[in-house]
């Protein structure tokens, strides 16, 4: 009997139905994680009347959902309230406030504040708007319709707060900042915080320090000479979110990238697949930075009106900076372990060229995998002239099946059977100039028999150390979703698939390698993965 509803997912966040998108204004505060996100209460796709739908949890994995939080009301949002952060101001008691965007009555995009309206109700369950909204009308320099997402604010060593706001004008996208003594009086600043050229709009900045020397998370006030500055920007344009690590210039209010954007494969992104509209923030529970993002579908809107929702949330990530100084590290959080069960080991296996062997005993269509290869020699490795390859083209190219001399080898999750529908997940190493580089790719090219999907295949490479003899791979499969992590979350590449056989216990999981060389599996655990409890709060309330 075919499953009803094969993609809903296990344990990744969805509301009950409908349309979802961008994760906004994630928070901890006295002992509760919030998470509020755009929705579209009346169907399963975007909305002229977006809403702010609100969860919350103890755990970042189980969650209530609540009554909306904000909803159109005013004539500074009455056609939308759009995305936005949470900033909680210190104080005797601390106090969280919402900044978000508002569609007024006349199409304008404002910023606009909203407070809980009675701190001691442990889940914050009602918000109200602030009297003297809207709070930022859109400044000379900036397109009316294209001024968006307030960030989290941050506080100066001169006591005042800083916010930067999404924006666009003309071809330039750029991210403004506002100041503001009080949190109600907000002043912009002439200067761009932050410009980039032919990129179009910046949606969702999210602006934070990361601590140089630990994996710890750090507030968004901290200023010292032990943390770097990163900036995310999701550029519509690419639907991709893109990262900048550089220098704070506070006396300057900008940033200043260490890089600047260059439209190519060498930018730095947070994932490298299916993954938009991000957004962190501090638990200081647990004193670490999380990252949420939108995790659309790769179906046809028909068929996400047919299924009745749309949408997902990536699993929660710990984010710091690498100790290379160069990039960031994501993983997910720890909680989620707590959803594994039964597991199965492999250890000290060799995968000769060719070879394909099934991780069986777990339910594959839920499951957490991690696995460790060991290689083998790097020498007599192919070249690759990596100024040359795109390696979203390269991966899109048959890959997985191709042979290589070390790879590809990875994963083949949710597959069926007889291995026709699969989504790859793989390695396959190089030598450049001067040294070795790994790509990374998950190919959907065949993980379904249906026709009418978007399969697009992601990929990207990066160096390895050649004395480093081992690489890899984690993978978070929950029947629609494909999450990886590679090189212990280097590099993160998100999937939507949707088989029509490798569905609940039809799907296997297996480990491959069509490399001419062997490598290793020196351990590997996979688990599956329970169910997550997504609650209505009545139905939680009765039991
Ligand atoms: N989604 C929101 C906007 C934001 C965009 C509207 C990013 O505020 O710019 O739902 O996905």
């Amino acid at each position: 009997v075919p499953e009803k509803q094969p993609y809903r997912t296990w344990y990744h966040f969805q509301p009950p139905q409908n349309w979802m998108n961008d994760p906004n204004a994630p928070m901890y505060y006295k002992g509760v994680y919030h998470f509020f996100y755009q929705h579209n209460p009346y169907a399963p796709t975007f909305g002229e009347k977006m809403v702010w739908a609100h969860s919350v949890s103890y755990d970042l994995i189980n969650w209530i959902h609540l009554n909306h939080a904000i909803e159109p009301s005013d004539s500074y949002d009455i056609n939308s309230c759009w995305s936005g952060s949470a900033t909680i101001l210190p104080g005797e008691e601390e106090q969280p406030v919402i900044l978000y965007t508002g569609i007024d009555n006349n199409k304008y995009q404002v910023q606009n504040m909203a407070m809980p309206k009675d701190l001691s109700d442990p889940f914050l369950r009602e918000w109200v708007k602030h009297p003297q909204n809207p709070a930022m009308t859109p400044p000379s320099g900036v397109e009316v319709n294209n001024f968006r997402d307030p960030s989290t604010a941050w506080q100066g060593k001169d006591g005042k707060w800083r916010v930067v706001i999404g924006a666009q004008n003309g071809d330039e996208g750029k991210t403004i900042l506002y100041q503001s003594e009080d949190f109600v009086n907000w002043r912009v600043e002439l200067n761009p915080f932050f410009a980039t050229d032919n990129t179009g709009v910046c949606e969702c900045p999210d602006f934070f320090p990361v601590s140089i020397n630990s994996t710890n998370g750090v507030d968004a006030s901290v200023q010292s000479q032990s943390v770097r500055h990163v900036l995310k920007i999701s550029y519509l344009r690419r639907h991709q979110d893109y990262y900048f690590l550089g220098k704070y210039v506070y006396d300057e209010g900008n940033f200043v990238p260490d890089v600047k954007f260059t439209g190519t494969s060498s930018d730095l992104r947070l994932d490298y697949g299916k993954f938009y509209a991000s957004k962190s923030f501090f638990d200081h529970a647990k004193n670490r930075r999380i990252l949420w993002g939108w995790v659309n579908e790769c179906d046809t809107r028909q068929n996400d009106i047919e299924k009745g929702w749309a949408g997902l949330q990536c699993i929660p990530r710990q984010v710091w900076l690498d100790e290379s100084g160069k990039q960031l590290m994501q993983w997910p959080i720890e909680e989620i372990e707590k959803l594994r069960d039964k597991q199965i080991s492999i250890l000290g296996e060799k995968l000769v060229g060719g070879s394909i062997i099934e991780v069986s005993g777990i339910t594959a269509s839920q499951a957490d995998v991690e696995v460790l290869f060991e290689l083998p020699e790097l020498e007599n490795v192919e070249w690759l002239d990596e100024s040359e390859v795109d390696p979203h083209l390269l991966c899109s190219e048959e890959y997985a099946t191709r042979s290589g001399t070390i790879g590809p080898f990875g994963l083949l999750a949710l597959a069926s059977e007889d291995q026709t529908e699969h989504t790859a997940v793989f390695f396959r190493i190089y030598r450049a100039s001067n040294r070795y580089i790994c790509f990374m790719c998950s190919d959907q090219s065949r993980s379904s028999l249906r026709q009418d999907l978007d399969k697009t295949t992601y990929g990207t490479i990066f160096d390895i150390d050649p004395n480093v003899k081992t690489i890899s791979l984690r993978s978070l499969i929950d029947r629609s979703i494909i999450e990886s992590f590679g090189e212990k979350g280097r590099i993160c590449i998100t999937s939507r698939v949707y088989p029509s056989m490798s569905i609940d216990k039809n799907a296997h999981l297996y480990v491959f390698n069509n490399g001419s060389q062997s490598v290793v599996i020196s351990e590997l655990n996979a688990w599956s993965m329970k169910q997550a409890e997504f609650g209505q709060e009545e139905s939680i309330n009765k039991q």
